[in-house]
């Protein structure tokens, strides 16, 4: 461990001192390939963590699966009970917690500790959901007949999550699957296993406090291997992942083959739409942190900006002053707005995309290029880019310009002349997590929402396209709305009540 990672450690009351292990099931263990987690804004090793073996991610699911045998029997509600418990262990170390997503993941200090409340805030509604949720009656066709359709846990939930939301994604399906009644594991990605160590050892606590096994709440980090023998592994009834779009059509198609259930939370090429009435106090500065939060990291960050023609030139004026007033830092000191994208990789991904533009001939209106060492504050070691806002030489959605999602601070613009070409564009892409309109007339919000409008899951008016709450549907369904329906096994009961066995649809088969 490095020294900053055990005072970040240690304030979590977490032990600093021996082996880093990254396998808990009931035990802390793990004699795995050694993986090493890197600090974004350094370049600093801060630990080696210990990773699953084969045999160990086995024992785990194996764990796993005779916990939930006994934690399907704990009632709803006493499930919600221990779900308020962690929700009270996360919000003691909601700050503790955050900086460490910031150390380890890179993102500023507001919103590590951001991430850590909405694991918070899924626990307050999973406590709630505890006692709600219902099945149903069903009226039968036949006399002294009733049909019930009762929600049942499901048994072992695979999540396999990613490295842009460390504490939150976990979050969204540990709080459903526990008050659903399921036993999780959780592969954590490979660049943030201390998150994820951190993480269970609070849950930990709370699950040996209440007799609970700790396999309801496994942890088996690794890489990519470890995630491939989760979507194959038939003990695993449900596969949650949370990640891009190529390694989603192989999780998809590897759970599905074995008929097993799966989420996808995949990729975002979100839009914000600037109407010439739009309030540019309130949208400029939206836009900004859509663009930039999270250094452009979030799967809802804003990557896409359509500007009226009436307002386009005010508005990239505007826009460019306040990019100007950016300055790389380091994500744990309070005054950064701007840190490191998460990994060399990351960088990389943005360099080969501003280049694509520069060789297209896109007009780079800010940005364009890794902060030179002197401006960084981890020097040539830590993960700096220039935010970037560019207006390419083509609109046409159809362009791979367009058609990507680059997970990276670029903002790429265009001018357009009519509300429903804006849609049209926003709709070109094969994404469709989050978009945003900005507008004062009600007529402009009714196309948006309707019919015509907007094919996102998000779709926003006079809001970013990034940081939905809990409480509505989000992309693969796994935060509110009736998320929970998907954590459990649906059991259609019918029950004859009466002395006689008619058949339905009225099928007469009398002997
Ligand atoms: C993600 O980027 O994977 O809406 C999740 C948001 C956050 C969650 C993002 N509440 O930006």
């Amino acid at each position: 461990l490095s020294s900053r990672a055990a005072n970040v450690l240690s304030a979590l009351d977490i032990p600093t001192s021996g082996d880093v292990f990254g396998v808990y099931d009931g035990e802390w263990k793990g004699s795995g390939d050694l993986v090493s987690s890197l600090c974004p804004t350094t370049g600093e090793v801060l630990a080696h963590v210990k990773t699953a073996s084969p045999e160990e991610l086995h024992e785990a699911l194996s764990k796993s699966r005779e916990a939930f045998t006994q934690f399907r029997n704990v009632p709803a509600p006493r499930r919600g009970e221990i779900l308020r418990q962690i929700r009270e262990a996360l919000a003691a170390k909601r700050t503790e917690l955050g900086a460490l997503v910031s150390l380890e993941m890179g993102k500023i200090k507001t919103e590590g500790i951001g991430e850590v409340q909405e694991f918070v805030d899924i626990c307050d509604y999973a406590v709630g959901l505890s006692r709600m949720m219902n099945g149903r009656v069903v009226a039968s066709e036949r006399p002294g007949h009733s049909i019930l359709e009762v929600p049942n846990p499901l048994g072992v939930v695979g999540v396999l999550s990613a490295f842009n939301f460390p504490v939150a994604v976990y979050g969204w399906n540990l709080a459903l699957s526990f008050a659903a009644g399921n036993a999780t594991v959780w592969k954590p990605s490979p660049t943030t296993p201390l998150c994820s160590i951190a993480v269970t050892t609070i849950i930990a606590r709370v699950l040996k406090q209440n007799g609970i096994p700790g396999a309801v709440a496994a942890l088996v980090t690794g890489d990519k291997d470890v995630g491939a023998a989760i979507a194959e592994g038939r003990e695993v009834d449900l596969v949650s992942f949370t990640g891009s779009e190529r390694v989603g059509r192989i999780v998809g198609r590897t759970v599905q083959s074995r008929f097993g259930k799966v989420i996808l939370e995949l990729g975002g090429n979100n839009a914000a739409i600037v109407m010439p009435d739009a309030d540019l106090e309130m949208a400029i500065p939206s836009v900004f942190f859509g663009a930039i939060g999270t250094a452009g990291q979030r799967c809802t960050s804003t990557r896409r900006l359509y500007l009226h023609r009436g307002i386009a030139d005010q508005f990239l004026d505007r826009l460019q002053k306040v990019y100007s007033t950016l300055k790389p830092g380091d994500p744990l000191d309070e005054a950064t707005l701007l840190g490191p994208v998460h990994s060399a990789t990351a960088v990389e991904t943005y360099e080969k995309t501003v280049q694509h533009l520069q060789d297209t001939k896109a007009q780079i209106l800010v940005g364009g290029a890794r902060y030179a060492a002197a401006d960084a504050p981890g020097g040539s070691r830590g993960n700096f880019v220039q935010p970037t806002i560019a207006v390419p030489k083509t609109a046409d959605p159809a362009d791979s310009l367009w058609q990507t999602e680059t997970f990276a601070p670029i903002l790429n613009c265009a001018v357009f002349d009519e509300l429903d070409e804006a849609i049209r564009w926003n709709n070109a892409v094969p994404q469709g997590l989050s978009s945003s309109l900005w507008t004062r007339d009600i007529r402009n919000v009714g196309t948006w929402i309707g019919p015509n409008g907007s094919d996102t899951g998000i779709v926003n008016v006079n809001v970013g396209t990034s940081g939905a709450e809990i409480g509505a549907a989000f992309g693969g369904n796994k935060s509110g709305g009736d998320a929970w329906k998907q954590y459990v096994r649906w059991s259609a009961c019918t029950i004859n009540f009466s002395d006689e066995a008619p058949l339905a649809q009225g099928v007469n088969f009398s002997v």
